[in-house]
C-alpha cells in the first residue's frame, strides 16, 4: 500500500549542516517528498506535538530542544512509508541504531537524533497536519 509518513529534521540536524545529505538519502531511498518546509517550532508546538510524553522526566529537556533553532519538516510517500521510514533512520538511541541509518551517521544521542519519523499511519496524518495545509501537500 502506498502510504505517507511525517519526518522533521531536528534542530541538532539543521545545525550541523545535514539536511543535504539527509533529503538525499530519503529520497534515494524511494520517498516521494509530499510537503516540505524549514520552520521553527514554538514551545507549545512542541508540548502538543509530544504531547504523548508530558509526564516522561525528559519531556522539559526535550521541549528545549525542538525549539532551540529551525527543523525540516516534511510530509514523505512511499509503499510502507511508516514502517520501512523508522528502518531508514534507525533506533531512538543512535549508540543502538544499525549501520548505514540517518541516526548512525548523523545523531549525537537520544535526547538529539537528527531526524522524527512518525510511529503509526494515525500519527503521521495528525502530525502532518499538524505542519501542513492541504494546499502545501502536493
Ligand atoms: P521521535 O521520532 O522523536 O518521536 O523519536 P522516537 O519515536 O524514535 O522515540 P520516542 B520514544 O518517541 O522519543 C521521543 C523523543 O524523546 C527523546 N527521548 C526519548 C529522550 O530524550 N530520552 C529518552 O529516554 C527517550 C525514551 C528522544 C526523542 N526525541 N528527540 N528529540
Ligand atoms: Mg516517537
Amino acid at each position: 500500500m502506498t502510504n505517507r509518513t511525517f519526518t522533521m529534521i531536528k534542530p541538532d540536524g539543521v545545525e550541523n549542516g545535514h539536511v543535504g545529505a539527509i533529503l538525499e538519502k530519503i529520497t534515494a531511498s524511494g520517498f516521494r517528498i509530499v510537503a516540505m518546509k524549514l520552520t521553527q517550532m514554538t514551545t507549545a508546538d512542541a508540548q502538543e506535538f509530544y504531547g504523548v510524553h508530558k509526564e516522561r522526566p525528559f519531556f522539559g529537556e526535550l521541549v528545549e530542544f525542538m525549539t532551540r533553532g529551525p527543523i525540516v519538516a516534511a510530509i514523505l510517500e512511499k509503499e510502507n512509508a511508516v514502517a520501512d521510514f523508522r528502518t531508514l533512520i534507525g533506533a531512538t538511541n543512535p549508540a543502538e541504531a544499525a549501520e548505514g541509518t540517518i541516526r548512525a551517521l548523523y545523531a549525537a544521542s537520544v535526547g538529539e537524533n537528527a531526524v522524527h519519523g512518525s510511529d503509526s499511519d494515525e500519527n503521521a496524518a495528525i502530525e502532518g497536519a499538524f505542519h501542513f495545509s492541504g494546499r502545501e501537500m502536493f
